[in-house]
C-alpha cells in the first residue's frame, strides 16, 4: 500500500498565499483615499493577503508597522514614505530579514538603493515643471509682475520638495514671476484654507496666482478666497496637482484653472511587482506613472472618464 501511495502524484501543494505588508501614510487627501482603495482592490483581485497599516501621517507609525511586518515574516513589504529621510535603519532591518521592499508613490533619499527592489510612482519634478509651463503659457501675452503664493505639501516629503523645485526651475526663466509667500498646508483642505486666509490677510500686494502642491489644499484655499470676497479662478489664478474628482468639480465651476494629473491608481502595478519579486523575476528599479495636464476647459469632457 505504501508503494502505491508513494507512486500517486503529490496533491498539488495549495499555492501558499503571498502575504504583503503595506504601510500607508494616512487619509489626508482624496488622492490618498483613492490610492488606498486601488491597493486594497488590487490585492483582492490578485489573491494576495494584504496586511494594511494606516500611519496617520506619522513617520514613527510607519517604522513601527514595517517592524511588525518583519516580525510577522511577510513575503514583501511596500510603503509610501511620508517623508524622504529617516527610513534607512528600518530598511536595513528588512534587508537583514531578507524581506524585499517596494516603494510606492513617494521615494526615500537613502544612498543605498539596494534597500528597495523598485520605486513606482509619479515624477514630481516633472509635475512641478508642467505647472510652471502652464502658467508661463497662460501669461505669455501679459506684462508686469505675476505675484504667486505657494501652498507646499508635507514638509520633507518627496512631492513637496520636487513639485517646488520643478515649478521654480521653470518660472525662474522669467523674473517677473515671483513667489511672494510659501508655506506648507500639509496636503489637507483644512490647512490649505487656514494658510490661504493668512496669505490673504498678510499680503497687501495683489496675489495673482496660487500654486498648490495638491488639489485638496487648493479646494481649501478656494473657500478662503471666496470668504475674502474674491473670485477664485478669476481674481486669483489657481494651479494645483493630482486631478481628483473635487478638482474637476472646482474646474467645472470655474474656480480652479488647471490640475496636473498625479495618478493614485498604483494598486495593479504594485501587485504585479509583488508577484514578480516573489517569483524571482527581475523588476525595473524605477516604474514611472504616465500622466497628463487638465486645464479647466477640458474638465467637463474629461470628468465622466475619471476613475478617482
Ligand atoms: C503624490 C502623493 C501626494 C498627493 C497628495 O504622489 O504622495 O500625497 O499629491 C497626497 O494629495 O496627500
Amino acid at each position: 500500500a505504501l508503494a502505491l501511495a508513494a507512486s500517486l502524484p503529490l496533491p498539488a501543494l495549495a499555492q501558499k498565499k503571498i502575504v504583503l505588508g503595506f504601510s500607508q501614510i494616512g487619509a489626508e487627501s482624496e488622492w490618498r483615499t483613492a490610492n488606498t482603495e486601488s491597493i486594497k482592490q488590487a490585492a483582492k483581485d490578485a489573491g494576495i493577503e494584504l496586511k494594511f497599516a494606516d500611519a496617520q501621517q506619522k513617520q514613527e507609525n510607519q517604522i513601527k508597522a514595517i517592524r511588525s511586518f518583519i516580525a510577522q515574516k511577510v513575503d514583501v513589504i511596500a510603503f509610501s514614505p511620508v517623508v524622504e529621510s529617516g527610513f534607512e535603519t528600518v530598511l536595513r532591518e528588512a534587508k537583514a530579514a531578507k524581506i524585499p521592499v517596494i516603494l510606492t508613490d513617494r521615494a526615500v533619499n537613502a544612498k543605498d538603493d539596494s534597500l528597495w527592489v523598485t520605486f513606482m510612482g509619479s515624477d514630481f519634478l516633472e509635475e512641478g515643471r508642467k505647472a510652471g509651463r502652464w502658467l508661463l503659457d497662460k501669461e505669455k501675452n501679459t506684462k508686469g509682475d505675476v505675484n504667486i503664493v505657494e501652498l507646499q505639501g508635507t514638509v520633507g516629503s518627496a512631492p513637496a520638495i520636487d513639485r517646488k523645485k520643478g515649478f521654480e526651475e521653470i518660472i525662474k526663466t522669467q523674473p517677473r514671476f515671483k513667489i511672494v509667500r510659501s508655506q506648507t498646508g500639509d496636503f489637507t483642505r483644512a490647512k490649505g484654507k487656514e494658510v490661504m486666509q493668512a496669505f490673504l490677510k498678510a499680503d497687501p500686494k495683489k496675489i495673482n496666482v496660487l500654486y498648490a502642491h495638491n488639489d485638496d489644499m487648493a479646494i481649501g484655499a478656494i473657500q478662503a478666497i471666496e470668504e475674502a470676497g474674491l473670485k477664485p479662478g478669476k481674481d486669483i489664478t489657481i494651479i494645483s496637482i493630482d486631478g481628483v474628482k473635487g478638482a474637476f468639480e472646482a474646474m467645472m465651476a470655474g474656480k480652479l484653472n488647471v490640475s496636473v494629473e498625479c495618478s493614485p491608481l498604483l494598486g495593479p502595478q504594485l501587485m504585479k511587482a509583488v508577484q514578480d519579486v516573489v517569483a524571482g523575476k527581475p523588476v525595473p528599479k524605477r516604474i514611472v506613472t504616465q500622466e497628463s495636464v487638465f486645464p479647466m476647459e477640458t474638465a467637463a469632457a474629461e470628468f465622466p472618464k475619471r476613475k478617482y
